[in-house]
């Protein structure tokens, strides 16, 4: 059922994208806005979501928007990889609740993995603050 639900304007990453909720933000062009995921799986877990299109999930997004947001996804993988010097990066996005989803506006995940170190779990934990996510933002922004 929630792959059919209609997109719902109040969820928090809409409020983010009308400047109605705070967020650490890395990155921002035409098709797209990437900011730090507050739940992170590890450091530098950072999330990029669509301007356009009012997409729950990537099945949803209408196509003439696919090809700019998926080049914004991947200029925020490139930052992430050059800011942070990951050994590897996951990228990863959920389509509906059983699949893992938990906001219902369109995001893909952009993580940073090193080796020896643990990715912790999804979308729990203790919320990061700004001034705890900061210094890394800092450190993806200058790999633009
Ligand atoms: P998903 O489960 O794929 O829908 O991922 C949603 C992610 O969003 C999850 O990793 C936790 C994160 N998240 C939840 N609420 C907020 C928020 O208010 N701000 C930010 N920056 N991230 C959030």
């Amino acid at each position: 059922m929630t792959l059919h639900a209609p997109y719902d304007p109040s969820n928090i990453f809409a409020k983010i994208l009308r400047g109605e909720m705070p967020s650490v933000k890395v990155y921002e062009d035409e098709a797209a806005l990437a900011f730090l995921d507050v739940f992170p799986m590890g450091e530098g877990h950072t999330l990029v979501i669509p301007k356009r299109g009012e997409a729950r999930h990537f099945i949803d997004l209408p196509e003439a928007e696919v090809g700019g947001y998926m080049l914004s996804v991947q200029k925020v993988a490139r930052a992430v990889e050059k800011g942070l010097s990951p050994d590897g990066v996951r990228i990863f996005q959920f389509n509906g609740a059983p699949a893992g989803q938990s906001v219902f506006h369109l995001h893909f995940h952009v993580l940073p993995v090193w080796e020896g170190r643990a990715v912790g779990p999804h979308a729990t934990g203790a919320m990061k603050s700004a001034a705890e996510l900061d210094p890394v933002a800092a450190r993806i922004r200058a790999g633009f």
